[in-house]
């Protein structure tokens, strides 16, 4: 059977969904290609000496593994010369890259966690890619950092990567959300699932159990519940995940549901949460939502927060909507 392959879908969804630009369909193939060339150097691991800390800081105070700055010089390279893009932001970046002048200017803003999961690197856990597409409001290259504060609701296109048994590229343009596999052999993404669906209930929870005595009182009677299974309120039994790769934890809910929660926490109490707004909540969260799921803060949709700082963090639960609606009402009752 002949497969679709990502560039077919996209020229589909420029043609005949008229979902999207040519510029924009441009951008995600040179993501997509982008993608496959950090999947080459995730496999080397330690035979290309791959593993292990570059030696550096990012603007998080993290230390950068050498495939987060491989990573995220090869979306810079991929992207900044195809005249798609008015410019760029990445997790590893303090501010903003500008497109070089000797390259054309397009109207796209992206902006990525080039390699999220880095402390699964080393112990060969799958890790991932995550990517958010912003039009961008201002005139052809006056871009700053302003110019990406928009909140997720504006997102064009979203999608992530997983470095995992088989290597995949999930994506959506706001048509529904669709799964492609690396054919290893061809080098090409292959569409292996369409219009995915998460769920509204499941029996699956993923959070880092570890966090309890830090949460507040609303998430902690969420998991209290469902950790009491049929002798509790919730009369049933769940399971528990924690990957600690977000675009893994996010895949196994977009594949048979499930509730994922980075929740703020008593370890800084003026920090919102540990994930980015920016480059991992919007982008998964647009995925999510696309995908019948939901995703808020605990008080309200993520989509709508509107952002202040390129880096700001924020509280995520995603996933089956009925749970994120539970855990959502919890908060909401604790006002
Ligand atoms: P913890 C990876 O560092 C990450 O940003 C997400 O991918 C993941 O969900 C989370 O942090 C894991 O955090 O505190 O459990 O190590």
């Amino acid at each position: 059977m002949r497969r679709t392959t990502l560039t077919q879908f996209l020229v589909e969804q420029q043609r005949s969904a008229r979902a999207i630009k040519p510029e924009l369909r441009l951008l995600i193939e040179v993501v997509g290609r982008a993608c496959k060339a950090i999947a080459v150097n995730v496999g080397k691991g330690a035979l290309a000496n791959m593993l292990g800390s570059a030696g550096t800081e990012n603007v998080q105070g993290e230390v950068q593994k050498k495939l987060d700055v491989i990573s995220n010089e090869i979306l810079m390279e991929a992207n900044e010369w195809g005249g798609h893009l008015a410019g760029m932001a990445s997790e590893e970046m303090e501010t903003i890259h500008e497109i070089p002048n000797r390259y054309p200017k397009g109207e796209y803003l992206l902006l990525f966690d080039p390699l999220d999961g880095s402390s699964n690197i080393d112990v060969n856990v799958s890790i991932g890619t995550i990517f958010s597409v912003l039009k961008s409001g201002d005139e052809l290259g006056q871009v700053t950092e302003k110019s990406f504060l928009l909140p997720g609701t504006s997102q064009v296109a979203a999608g992530y990567a997983v470095y995992g048994p088989t290597t995949l590229l999930v994506l959506t343009v706001g048509t529904g959300v669709y799964c492609f596999t690396l054919d290893r052999e061809m080098g090409s993404w292959v569409l292996t699932q369409s219009n995915m669906k998460i769920p509204h209930d499941t029996q699956e929870f993923a959070i880092n159990m570890s966090n309890m005595r830090h949460w507040e009182s609303p998430v902690r009677k969420y998991v209290d519940e469902l950790l009491l299974g049929e002798t509790g309120p919730r009369e049933k039994n769940f399971n528990m995940r924690w990957v600690a790769s977000m675009v893994a934890d996010v895949h196994r809910i977009l594949t048979r549901g499930g509730i994922f929660m980075y929740p703020r926490d008593a370890r800084t109490p003026d920090v919102p949460g540990k994930l980015r707004l920016m480059y991992e909540a919007n982008p998964m969260s647009f995925i999510v939502e696309q995908a019948g799921g939901a995703a808020t803060n605990g008080h309200e949709r993520i989509l709508e927060v509107r952002p202040h700082k390129l880096h700001e963090r924020i509280s995520v639960i995603l996933g089956s909507k009925n749970e994120v609606e539970r855990v959502t009402s919890y908060h909401r009752a604790a006002l």
